[in-house]
């Protein structure tokens, strides 16, 4: 029985230069993002906790974050990048994760550097950081872990996010860097993206660069491409574009008593069975 390959996150940023990422939650989500063009897709946490109702909160375990990014991964053609918070816990943690991950065909996870249990960036509420030292120490276990050349591991600092600056963001990204991340990312929640350009100005570009525009939208893409940033995560975008959807449509229909006028704007079933590929599986039964 032949076992299938998992297309390669390290493989596809070699070829774009520049890899898109869209976050999701879902299969569903997640072939619509690829059918759209992105290099990559975002198995976000807040995405993941948000589907069933949860915080992002570190609560969902790392097997019901596994399932999710496995799935996802299932149904495309392009590599899943998974969001896997602080790791789930200490090292020991993080090397189990680092196995389960890359034997369910992740090629490429994400570590932040916050304490467990971390709470989403925008929160209000505890956004304190690990030691330098300790996670980078996460990250040097996180690469001993892995059985593939290929696996990427990227390490995130949450240094602006909890108030310390781009001096500190930098100093911990070099330590990240010399403890064999492949990849570093750099999160603000400010409205604009003047720190990010700050840490870009200061950073050597000895590894490439990942940044969520989530609070500074108006970055585009090709100014983004030629500050030097090599991954961008359009991060939960699809998941507030699905609430607006579900709440106007459901509203609509309850409160016209029929669902005529929605006819010209919502998916038809064929395009349902479409993207279920249905007619490849009736092949079976011809
Ligand atoms: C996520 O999508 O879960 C992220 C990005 O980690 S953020 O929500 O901005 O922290
Ligand atoms: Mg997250």
């Amino acid at each position: 029985m032949s076992t299938r390959r998992y297309p390669s996150f390290r493989a596809s940023l070699a070829r774009n230069g520049l890899a898109r990422l869209a976050g999701a939650h879902d299969a569903l989500g997640a072939v619509l993002a690829q059918e759209a063009g992105f290099q990559a897709i975002w198995s976000s946490s807040l995405e993941v906790s948000a589907a069933r109702c949860l915080p992002d909160a570190s609560i969902l375990s790392m097997t019901e974050y596994l399932e999710a990014a496995a799935r996802m991964q299932k149904a495309l053609d392009i590599p899943v990048v998974a969001d896997c918070d602080t790791g789930y816990g200490g090292n020991m943690n993080v090397a189990h994760m680092v196995h389960e991950f890359e034997a369910a065909g992740i090629t490429a996870v994400c570590l932040e550097d916050k304490r467990f249990p971390k709470l989403n960036s925008f929160a209000a509420g505890d956004q304190s950081l690990l030691d330098t030292a300790e996670f980078a120490r996460k990250i040097t276990v996180a690469k001993a872990s892995q059985s593939s050349e290929e696996f990427f591991v990227i390490a995130r600092t949450e240094a602006l996010i909890s108030g310390l600056g781009v001096e500190e963001a930098l100093s911990r990204c070099h330590a990240y860097a010399d403890a064999g991340a492949d990849a570093i990312l750099i999160h603000s929640k400010q409205p604009t993206k003047d720190q990010i350009l700050d840490f870009l100005a200061g950073w050597n570009g000895r590894l490439p660069v990942v940044v969520v525009p989530t609070t500074y939208p108006d970055w585009h893409i090709d100014d983004i491409r030629a500050a030097g940033v090599s991954i961008v995560i359009y991060a939960n975008q699809g998941l507030r574009a699905t609430v607006t959807s579900l709440r106007s449509t459901f509203r609509s229909i309850y409160e016209q008593g029929q669902s005529t006028s929605l006819e010209e704007y919502i998916a038809s079933v064929g395009e349902i069975f479409a993207l279920q590929r249905m007619a490849d599986w009736q092949k079976l039964d011809a």
